[in-house]
């Protein structure tokens, strides 16, 4: 029967996949240019297919979500990363704790109580107190949180004590749940504040000490000279990430790892970053004590940026980087799918090309907003939600801790719908 035009095309595209698969069916590792090669194909259906194999051969029909919530303790920074909506100034004309023109009594914007600055020009800024956030990681324990992931902006007036402060109140008060916080850029700023200077080795084991579980893995965005240059030219660079991240490794302490894409980057550049955490994964697994746990490909969102002009990544941009992902990082275990970057229908779908893990509850999230830098903050998905999701796209949804530990829950600690 003659082959329909439509056939022969996607005839000669996988053929341009041949070896590749090959060597995914092999087990064998794939090469700078092989990934190349699969972010030129257009067939994003065979690249779903050998990310889906790697997938299964690690983690079966198993899908994992966690229920965690977010908590992000202020928005001030002294950096100004292009890419970055989050962010804000930190000026002298904000209110201080106990100054009567503090909103001490007032729920701030959208449900917030930190302190706000003055004037309107800035009035979403905000930082929390300790006390703020332990109540919030307390509420989300009592819910059936086994984690919190915290992390904020650079900020150049709160102290050390504060930050070991936030872990050592949490630790006392929800005794089990997981402190998963600080990313690299946090850790290389909290050496600069302490007095005498601590190393990164002295920062890890006082936050440890406090109660710090495991690090995220934000930060990372694209190591690569030209893209940091422009769009992050102050924040620290490659190797102060990898040295925050070997010296978690060494001590015991997991993290995890993210690429940042779809904004001036190259898809080359993409497959470097890659590259460039495999390598330090065959070190940390060959030499260290922890490695990284989960690539997390972050989707830019650009809305409320210095890059706002751009598009950022489609969605089949979206499905092709994680399950190059997927093929690239064999020594990674897991790959996640954070779906209020990707989207929850988008991240569905990627449970069958590449994703084993699709977050968690989350609840509120401030570093990104669909709706840009004044969008809405709450962005929750119920559990319930979650697993119908997963069950939806023929996956078996497996609640994990932060350690990718299967939760075990009875029927007086489950959680349904929403925290
Ligand atoms: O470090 C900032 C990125 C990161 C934008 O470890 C943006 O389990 C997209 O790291 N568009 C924070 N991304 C988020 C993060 C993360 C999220 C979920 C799970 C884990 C984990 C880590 O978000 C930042 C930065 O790289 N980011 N702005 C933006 N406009």
């Amino acid at each position: 029967m003659p082959l329909e035009c439509a056939d022969m095309v996607t005839i000669i595209k996988r053929h341009g996949l041949d070896d590749i698969a090959e060597k995914v069916e092999a087990g064998e590792r794939l090469s700078y240019e092989d990934g190349v090669t699969l972010y030129a194909s257009r067939d994003v259906h065979e690249i779903g297919r050998l990310a889906n194999v790697v997938r299964e051969r690690l983690h079966g029909n198993v899908a994992y979500y966690n229920i965690n919530r977010h908590i992000n303790y202020s928005n001030f920074c002294v950096l100004r990363c292009k890419f970055c909506s989050f962010y804000r100034p930190y000026t002298k004309d904000r209110a201080e704790p106990g100054d009567e023109r503090s909103m001490s009594s007032d729920v701030g914007m959208q449900g917030r109580i930190g302190l706000p600055l003055l004037g309107a020009a800035q009035d979403d800024a905000y930082e929390l107190s300790v006390d703020q956030i332990v109540d919030q990681a307390k509420r989300a324990y009592e819910a059936g949180a086994t984690e919190v992931h915290i992390v904020g902006g650079l900020h150049p007036k709160l102290s050390f004590s504060y930050y070991l402060d936030l872990c050592r109140h949490i630790r006392a008060t929800c005794p089990n749940i997981h402190i998963k916080a600080f990313t690299a850029i946090e850790i290389i700023h909290f050496t600069r504040i302490t007095k005498p200077r601590l190393s990164i080795r002295g920062v890890l084991e006082q936050l440890r000490e406090a109660g710090l579980g495991s690090l995220p893995g934000g930060g990372a965005e694209i190591f690569d000279d030209r893209v940091h240059e422009e769009a992050y030219r102050a924040k620290v660079g490659e190797q102060g990430w990898f040295d925050v991240h070997r010296t978690a490794h060494e001590l015991g302490i997991y993290s995890n790892v993210t690429m940042l894409y779809g904004h001036i980057e190259s898809r080359e550049e993409r497959i470097t970053h890659m590259l460039k955490l495999r390598e330090h994964q065959d070190e940390s697994l060959r030499h260290r004590r922890a490695a990284f746990n989960c690539f997390i490909p972050l989707s830019f969102i650009p809305e409320g940026s210095e890059l706002g002009h751009l598009s950022g990544p489609t969605g089949l941009d979206d499905l092709k980087t994680l399950a190059i992902s997927r093929l690239m990082l064999d020594n990674i275990p897991h790959i996640k799918a954070f779906w209020p970057m990707q989207s929850a229908k988008l991240a569905q779908v990627s449970l069958n090309w590449g994703v084993d893990d699709i977050d968690g509850t989350v609840i509120y999230y401030d570093i990104t907003k669909r709706e840009g830098g004044h969008g809405n903050r709450h962005q929750e998905l119920g559990v319930d939600q979650i697993r119908s999701l997963i069950r939806e796209a023929g996956r078996i949804p497996v609640e994990r801790d932060t350690l990718y530990r299967r939760v075990a829950r009875n029927d007086d600690t489950q959680v349904h719908g929403a925290l």
